[in-house]
């Protein structure tokens, strides 16, 4: 399927400026001062990414595709990600509200210009407008971010969202794990035009047969971890997430509080838990304990992958769980409409061909595995993208959550994190490996 320059030229557009009415939105509906303020030590301030996304659409689009010479090269070194630790951001002569706006608009006119008269494929990096795929989703990815920050702040609630589409009537009775047959199966890809650097190439793995959860684990499923004492037994907990239970004082998801029941905050507005939603806000070694507290485990990345993509019909790997078509609002809850994961087995049409809903959007999922290149790697157009984070201090997480825009996310996409960290949107779902049918 070859798209022509036109069509290519109108998505990317399209796309770009979905990005910026989000991020626009995400730094609009608060007021000068907490557009400056560090919400968390954990995240920058918003006036940081505001300038930010603007400062690499400039390197990326006009320098590097553009030719041109750069606006203010004064102030790259303030919004490199690597130069300055988001706890120090605040310190830094960062440019104003207004400056950080007009900045971005600068930017953002002469790059539509310049999307005007590409013809995509001189280079590299515009060959099926990557370098503006690329861009939008880093943009895209920054209003996740700073999606995280409004979590994180204190104050009333100032996000507007849709209420979550109800269950389907079918959830209920949804089988709770799913199988998925071992044998070989194309993990990552080598076709898809924005997949990023990480993502590449496309290479076969073999995944002996194993079980998984139908759905994300719920709020309700994790109140009866948290019921039968597993934050006080070391049992459940790997020597590290002991550690880091003991340390942190973690005794419940973050947002969490008992009030004679379990509430939680979420952008402001303080509710009881609503038992049949994925939860939400947990670091990867609770995910990892309530799995093994259940008997079972978390699925590696490759095993994640396989249930979202294997078509054992045809043999190949879809785009997406549901097939090869972008995601749609009924598909998948993504884009930051809903602002709550959806009910668990939400979303028939997005089942996988294995019969797992709800693995793209809704939350982020941990895996059990290393952030690690592929066999083939090679970094593009980038180091600072994924190469300097390869490694066993990050573990992957998959899928992508109600806060990810659909430009930023497919079946191949790979995020990663800390083990500790919870600001972020994540839940988990559980496997376990299927003895006789691996066995055979
Ligand atoms: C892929 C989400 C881990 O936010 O650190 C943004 C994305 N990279 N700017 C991050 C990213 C550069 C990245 N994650
Ligand atoms: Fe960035």
């Amino acid at each position: 399927m070859t798209e022509d320059t036109e069509t290519l030229r109108d998505r990317i557009a399209a796309e770009l400026i979905a990005a910026r009415g989000r991020t626009t939105l995400l730094t609009t509906v608060v007021d000068e001062a907490d557009l400056v303020r560090q919400h968390s030590p954990l995240m920058s301030p918003l006036v940081w990414d505001l300038a930010h996304v603007a400062n690499q659409e400039e390197l990326w689009l006009l320098r590097e595709v553009g030719g041109r010479t750069p606006l203010h090269p004064e102030i790259d070194p303030l919004y490199d990600a690597f130069e300055h630790p988001r706890a120090k951001r605040p310190a830094l002569p960062l440019l104003a509200p207004g400056e950080a706006r007009g900045y971005g608009h600068e930017v953002r006119g002469r790059v539509l210009d310049l999307l005007e008269r590409t013809t995509f494929g001189e280079t590299q990096l515009t060959d099926g407008g990557f370098a503006f795929g690329m861009i939008a989703q880093h943009e895209a990815q920054h209003d996740e971010t700073m999606l995280a920050t409004h979590q994180l702040r204190s104050g009333l609630p100032v996000l507007a969202a849709a209420a979550p589409a109800p269950a389907p009537a079918d959830a209920s009775s949804l089988p709770v794990e799913v199988l998925v047959p071992g044998g070989p199966f194309t993990m990552g890809t080598s076709t898809e035009a924005w997949a990023l650097d990480n993502e590449r190439p496309a290479h076969v793995v073999h995944v002996p047969a194993f079980y998984l959860d139908t759905t994300p684990v719920t709020n309700s499923a994790y109140a009866e971890f948290i019921a039968d004492g597993g934050y006080d037994d070391p049992r459940w907990w790997t020597p590290d997430g002991w550690a880091h239970r003991q340390r942190a004082g973690l005794t419940a998801p973050l947002f969490w509080r008992w009030e004679g029941e379990w509430v939680r905050v979420s952008f402001g507005v303080t509710a009881t838990i609503i038992p049949n939603e994925p939860v939400l806000h947990v670091c990867w070694y609770e995910a990892d304990a309530y799995a093994r507290w259940a008997g079972r485990r978390l699925p590696t990345e490759a095993e994640w992958e396989k249930a979202a993509r294997h078509d054992p019909a045809t043999g190949r790997s879809r785009r997406y769980p549901w097939g090869d078509d972008d995601p749609s609002p009924s598909l998948a809850n993504l884009g930051q409409r809903h602002l709550v994961p959806a009910p668990a087995g939400s979303y028939p049409a997005g089942a996988a061909p294995c019969g797992a809903r709800q693995l793209v959007g809704d939350v982020w999922e941990w895996t059990s595995s290393d952030f690690l290149p592929y066999p083939g790697f090679t970094a593009w157009p980038y180091k600072e993208y994924s190469e300097v984070f390869f490694g066993p201090e990050y573990k992957v997480l998959r899928g992508g959550a109600f806060g990810v825009s659909p430009v930023a996310c497919r079946g191949t996409f790979r995020n990663w994190d800390y083990p500790v960290r919870r600001q972020i949107f994540a839940g988990f779902r559980t496997a376990r490996t299927a003895v006789a049918e691996a066995a055979r």
